[in-house]
C-alpha cells in the first residue's frame, strides 16, 4: 500500500484513491461524524460504513441522519460483530479499553483519525506534539507559515477534525496538526515533513496506562521521518533528551531547543543574550529579542523558538519569521491578560489542567508578586514541584474546589519557611475574591489552576470565561 503522487513522490503506507472495503468508525463526538461524512463522500471506494457510537450513545438527530445516508449506526454497546477491513477509532477511545479491544478482534486493522487523513492526502505534514504549548505552537506555526506566503491551516487535536479538511484541501497546502498522545498512539505509517516534540510531563495516564506508554506515543511523531525530513525536539526533560538519542541513531536530523543557551548541536534553536536564535544548515538566523515577543514566559519562548525553526525549514524568510512573531498575541485561556485594577493585573490561564504548566506559566511573570489560584477537579498528580515552585516564586497561593485541601497542605509544606501565604476556599469565585484582597499594586492575580475543572464547570473554557466574567464585574463595579 504505497501511493505515488503526481510529483513522483512516493508515500509509504497511504492509500489516496484506492479501495477500502467495509469500513468500521468507533465514536459519535467530532471525530467519528468528519470521518462517517469523507468515507461517504468516497463513494465505490468504500463497500460499507458502520459507526459503533460506544456504550452510552442514545439515538439523536446525527445518527438519524447517518443512518438515512446509508451508514449501518450501532448504539449503546462497546462488543462489535461481523468482520471490517478497517477500524478508525476517535482520540477518547483509549488502547487499553474493551471497546478498542473488541475492534481489534473485528477489524484487520485498527488505526487513529490522523493517521487515516494522512494516508488520504499525504503530502505536506507537519506534526507537533508534547505535554504542553501544542495549541500555541500549532497556532503559531501556521501564522509564520502564512506570514512567508505559504497555504497552510491548522488541524488537529486543536479542533479541527483534518479528515474535515480533506475535500476541500488545495493542492500545496500545508496541515499544521497539533497531535495529541491518544492520536499518534493509533498511529502506523503517519509521516510529517517535520515533527515537533516539546515536552513530556506526566498527564493521562488515563489512557495510556503508564508514563512509559504515553511518551511512546508521542515518540511515534518520528517513527516514519527519513533522513530529510526534519525533527525539532526540546532537550530540557529527560524524555525528550532519551528520544533525541534514539533519532541521533537513526541519523535523523535533529533541531534540539533550549531556551537556557546554545547546545551546541549542528542544528539547533536557542535563546543567547537574550536573543531567538535558530541554526539551520544554511546557517545561523538572530530573529528577535526574548522581551519583545508578545507571548510571555520561559515555555513560550521554547514554542517560539520550535515555530520559527519549522518555518524556516520549510522555506520561510528569516525577515517573514519575525514578522510573525512580534505579531503573535496570546491565545484565550493561555497565560491570557484579562484585566487590571489598581496596579493588580489578572491573568486567565484556565488551560493549565497539570502541574506543569503552572510551573511554566509561573516564569512569565516577576517572582515574589504571584498570587496563584490553584484547584478543580483532583487528578492525583504528585504536588510537590509544582509546590517548589510556588514556593520559590510566588506570594500567596489560593486553593479552592475539590482538590483544594491536598493542594494546600503541599503548599503549606514547601512553603512554611518562605514566606508563602496559604488559604483555601471552597470555590473559583471565592478564590479571586482573596487573592484580590492579598493582592498590591505591583502583583498579579493567576488563575493556572494546575486541574481540570470538572468539579465546578463543563471545561476550562467554561472556567476561563467565568473567571474573565468575574474579573471584569470586580473591575467595573470598583471603577464605578
Ligand atoms: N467514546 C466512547 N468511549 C470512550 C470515549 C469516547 O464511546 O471511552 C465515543 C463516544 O461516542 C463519544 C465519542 O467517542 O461521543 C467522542 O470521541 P472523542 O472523545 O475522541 O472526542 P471528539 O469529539 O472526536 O474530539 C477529539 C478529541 N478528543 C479527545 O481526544 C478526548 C479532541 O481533543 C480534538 O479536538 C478532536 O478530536 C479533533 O481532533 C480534545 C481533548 O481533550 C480537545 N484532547 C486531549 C487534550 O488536549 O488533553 C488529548
Amino acid at each position: 500500500m504505497d501511493y505515488t503522487d503526481s510529483d513522483g513522490v512516493t508515500y509509504k503506507g497511504a492509500s489516496v484513491g484506492m479501495p477500502l472495503g467495509n469500513v468500521c468508525v468507533l465514536g459519535m463526538g467530532k471525530t467519528g461524524v468528519a470521518v462517517v461524512n469523507y468515507l461517504l463522500g468516497l463513494g465505490d471506494l468504500v463497500s460499507a460504513i458502520t459507526l459503533y457510537g460506544g456504550a452510552r450513545s442514545a439515538e439523536g438527530q446525527v445518527s438519524q441522519s447517518l443512518r438515512e445516508a446509508g451508514v449501518n449506526v450501532v448504539l449503546g454497546t462497546e462488543e462489535l460483530s461481523g468482520h471490517f477491513d478497517l477500524c478508525i477509532a476517535s482520540p477518547g477511545i483509549s488502547e487499553f479499553s474493551d471497546f478498542y479491544r473488541s475492534a481489534s478482534e473485528h477489524a484487520t486493522e485498527v488505526i487513529g483519525e490522523p493517521e487515516f487523513a494522512w494516508r488520504q492526502s499525504p503530502q505536506r505534514w507537519v506534526g507537533i506534539t508534547g505535554t504542553n504549548g501544542k495549541t500555541t505552537t500549532t497556532t503559531l506555526t501556521n501564522q509564520l507559515l502564512q506570514a512567508g506566503g505559504l497555504s497552510s491551516e491548522y488541524v488537529g487535536n486543536i479542533g479541527v477534525v483534518p479528515t474535515s479538511r480533506l475535500v476541500q484541501r488545495p493542492k500545496g497546502e500545508w496541515f499544521v496538526a497539533e497531535l495529541s498522545s491518544f492520536q499518534l498512539a493509533t498511529s502506523r505509517y503517519l509521516h510529517p515533513r517535520v515533527a515537533c516534540l516539546l515536552n513530556v510531563t506526566p498527564d493521562h495516564v488515563e489512557w495510556h496506562k503508564t508514563l512509559e506508554n504515553y511518551a511512546a506515543a508521542k515518540e511515534r511523531i518520528f517513527a516514519n521521518l527519513d533522513v530529510t525530513d526534519l525533527a525539532v525536539v526540546s532537550d530540557e526533560d529527560q524524555w525528550c533528551r532519551d528520544i533525541i538519542g534514539r533519532l541521533e541513531d537513526r541519523q535523523l536530523r535533529v533541531c534540539h531547543i533550549n531556551v537556557h543557551g546554545d547546545p551546541q548541536t549542528p542544528l539547533a534553536a536557542f535563546v543567547r543574550e537574550g536573543r531567538l536564535v535558530v541554526r539551520l544548515e544554511d546557517g545561523e538566523h538572530d530573529l528577535v529579542a526574548v522581551e519583545n515577543l508578545p507571548i510571555k514566559g520561559e515555555h513560550n519562548c521554547e514554542n517560539a523558538l520550535a515555530a520559527a525553526a519549522i518555518a524556516l525549514e520549510l522555506g520561510v524568510s528569516p525577515a517573514a519569521v519575525c514578522h510573525g512573531l512580534l505579531a503573535f498575541h496570546a491565545l484565550e485561556h493561555r497565560i491570557e491578560p484579562c484585566g487590571e485594577l489598581n496596579g493588580v493585573h489578572f491573568v486567565n490561564d484556565s488551560k493549565a489542567t497539570n502541574t506543569d504548566a503552572v510551573q511554566k506559566a509561573l516564569t512569565a511573570f516577576v517572582p515574589g508578586h504571584i498570587i496563584v489560584l490553584l484547584g478543580g477537579h483532583d487528578k492525583g498528580t504528585d504536588l510537590a514541584p509544582l509546590a517548589h515552585s510556588v514556593a520559590a516564586r510566588c506570594k500567596a497561593a489560593v486553593c479552592y474546589g475539590e482538590a483544594g485541601p491536598r493542594l494546600a497542605k503541599a503548599m503549606s509544606d514547601a512553603g512554611a519557611d518562605m514566606g508563602l501565604t496559604v488559604c483555601t476556599v471552597p470555590h473559583m469565585k471565592q478564590a479571586l475574591e482573596k487573592g484580590m484582597s492579598l493582592a498590591q499594586p505591583g502583583d498579579t492575580v493567576l488563575l493556572s489552576p494546575a486541574c481540570s475543572s470538572f468539579d465546578e464547570f463543563k471545561g476550562y473554557e467554561e472556567r476561563g470565561h467565568i473567571f474573565k466574567e468575574l474579573v471584569a464585574h470586580r473591575i467595573g463595579a470598583e471603577v464605578l
